[in-house]
């Protein structure tokens, strides 16, 4: 963690900084939350990572007490007052302090933000080289018309319960199905595969979270003239795949390699993804919002 945290109007040493044991975020996840990155002192799609966050906070009914801009001015003021040029940067905005009881309108202190500036590593290097295991997971994905997987909120079991099928797999990632068994995406990560130089991704109504990354790759594969689909795909078709690879903002593009014992192509990066992975560094580094 870095030497500022941004927690309600104010910075303040990392062990200083301290929510209330009664604030809902941390009695029921009743709270949204977002992960983005800076790389060489520019925040990475600042605008849309907020845009999302707003977006959360408003699907749960959850007034933010700054507007867009200001909220922008306290992210990009947390990574500054860090100094620090590459990092991962986590805002989470619960609801606030209230009764034990469920009813949020309880609510009795404003929401909590708080705004870290950090680093984070998800994967070893060499998975990016030699790409990453897959499992299937048989935790399925959130219903959209439970939970939708749209919002980003601190509600992450769903997300969790299939991290632990990974770990205890020994895989690096794990793939999540929707109640109709078709994929949806990776327990922190989109999924793309390419087949006879067709990309394709499940669409967001196959119950995913519409990821700032996978977005990132769909403006890259239009712009390299790359044919790109989103289309409802089966465990089958990541097995037979050419290539396939999963985006987030901490895993940015990453190959994928085997899925459940199968080898995915030749099992290396394929030649798509790492156009991609190459046009995705360029981007990182060249847009995003200054810190100064
Ligand atoms: N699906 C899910 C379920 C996610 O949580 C993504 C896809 C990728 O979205 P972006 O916008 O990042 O391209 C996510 C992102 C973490 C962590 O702490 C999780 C995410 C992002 C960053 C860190 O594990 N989720």
């Amino acid at each position: 963690m870095g030497e500022s945290v941004y927690i309600n109007g104010q910075f303040v040493p990392p062990s200083e900084a301290k929510v209330s044991v009664l604030d809902r975020g941390y009695l029921y996840g009743d709270g949204v939350f977002e992960g983005i990155r800076a790389y060489n002192g520019r925040i990475f799609r600042l605008d849309q990572h907020l845009e999302r966050l707003y977006r959360s906070a408003k699907a749960i009914v959850l007034d933010i007490p700054l507007t867009p801009e200001e909220f922008k001015d306290v992210i990009i003021e947390t990574v500054r007052r860090n100094e620090l040029r590459d990092c991962y940067i986590r805002v989470v905005v619960s609801r606030g302090e209230g009764d034990l009881g469920l009813n949020p309108m309880s609510c009795h202190t404003p929401p909590t933000i708080v705004v870290i500036a950090s680093s984070i590593a998800l994967y070893p290097e060499e998975v990016y080289e030699q790409g990453l295991d897959l499992i299937t997971c048989t935790t399925r994905r959130n219903l959209p018309t439970a939970l939708n997987p749209e919002i980003k909120s601190l509600n992450y079991l769903n997300n969790i319960l299939a991290s632990i099928e990974v770990v205890r797999a020994g895989a690096h990632e794990g793939l999540m199905l929707n109640h109709l068994g078709f994929v949806a995406e990776a327990t922190a990560d989109n999924l793309f595969i390419v087949r006879d130089g067709l990309l394709k991704t499940p669409p967001s109504h196959t119950g995913i979270l519409e990821g700032i990354t996978r977005q990132v790759v769909v403006e890259l594969a239009e712009a390299m003239e790359l044919p790109l689909r989103e289309e409802q795909l089966t465990v089958y078709e990541v097995y037979t795949a050419d290539e396939c690879f999963l985006t987030g903002t901490a895993a940015e593009i990453v190959p994928a390699a085997r899925c459940d014992g199968r080898i995915i192509g030749d099992g290396k990066p394929g030649p798509i993804t790492k156009r991609l992975m190459a046009s995705f560094k360029e981007v990182t580094v060249t847009e995003g919002v200054s810190v100064g």
